[in-house]
């Protein structure tokens, strides 16, 4: 038996059947620098709360997985240094060497299925690389969605993927993506792209339909749901062009590889941006949050 602790936030709502929605941990260690990334975390666990839901952030922690942090914890996370990034095939291991980690989107799918968790707020999911025609580079988030039962809310995902690349294998791997309020897939920075979504839903209660629907059809993994960025927040895509190609030309001259390299195009965005792509990713996230909980809520309606 895996160990599993909730914080006492989230036992409370487990027991009173309370809507509960999964964060991840990467994006605090791997996504945004310190001391931002407490601040963030904290905010939208806030924002969260605000729309009626409770925040379960995920982590592993001395080899226990952790299913919402108590404040300090989440502090001690965003400060600690050289805090693994764990991912399906990292997982175990760490939970089994008494390991600390951040999860990622598919880890964070991982534990929230384990604690019952059906809906997951994000900023961007994990896709495949520029590139990937000869490094191979997907991430295992593509994979997870396919197979573990969570809906996940993103703004997209971030222009140093190939986004249609992306989409093609989302569909081969039969991954619902839906658009959320509009019909263009929104590319994170920029609320929309040049590419259409599959899928357009225009409530938190269609989404939550379709969801449980997959379950009573016995359909194994979860959903995308594309949330646009708010149009206040958007960077022009012209602007961040340069900038992607510069990151990418560094990653390549540097030969970063595997885990590696999305946290490494992270950093050095928000340090050609002078942490404009932060202010960004903060209003994203939080929105994602926003929604996720209005999900959350419709699901403890419905029949499961
Ligand atoms: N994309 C973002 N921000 C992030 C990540 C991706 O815009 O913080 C993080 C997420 O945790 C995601 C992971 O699951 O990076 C994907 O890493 P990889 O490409 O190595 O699978
Ligand atoms: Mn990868």
């Amino acid at each position: 038996m895996i160990k599993i602790e909730y914080s006492a936030e989230v036992a409370a709502a487990r027991d009173n059947g309370k809507a509960i929605v999964a964060l991840e941990s990467t994006i605090i260690t791997h996504g945004m620098p310190y001391p931002q990334n407490i601040e963030v975390a904290a905010q939208v666990e806030n924002d969260i709360r605000a729309a009626g839901a409770v925040p379960a952030t995920m982590a592993v922690m001395d080899g226990t997985l952790r299913v919402g942090l108590e404040a300090e914890q989440l502090r001690a996370l965003g400060q600690a240094k050289n805090v693994a990034k764990i991912s399906r095939a990292d997982m175990p291991a760490c939970i089994a060497t008494g390991g600390t980690g951040a999860t990622t989107v598919a880890a964070t799918m991982i534990a929230a299925r384990l604690a019952g968790i059906q809906v997951f707020a994000t900023g961007g999911i994990g896709g495949v690389h520029k590139g990937a025609e000869t490094s191979f580079d997907i991430s295992a988030d593509l994979m997870e969605l396919a197979q573990t039962p969570v809906t996940v809310v993103a703004a997209g995902a971030k222009a140093i993927l190939d986004l249609p690349k992306t989409l093609e294998v989302l569909e081969t791997q039969g991954v619902p993506v839906i658009a959320f309020g509009q019909d263009s897939f929104p590319a994170f920075w920029s609320a929309t792209s040049d590419l259409v979504a599959p899928l357009r839903m225009d409530s938190a209660a269609e989404i939550a339909r379709a969801h449980t629907t997959r379950t009573a059809m016995g359909l194994p993994g979860g959903q995308l749901i594309a949330n646009p960025i708010p149009d206040a927040d958007q960077i022009p895509a012209e602007q961040l062009a340069p900038v992607l190609a510069q990151a990418q030309g560094e990653a390549d001259d540097q030969g970063v590889r595997g885990k590696d390299v999305t946290p490494f195009l992270l950093q050095r965005i928000f340090e050609l941006t002078e942490g404009r792509s932060l202010t960004a990713n903060i209003a994203l996230v939080r929105n994602n949050a926003k929604l996720a909980a209005k999900i959350a809520q419709e699901l403890v309606t419905l029949p499961q």
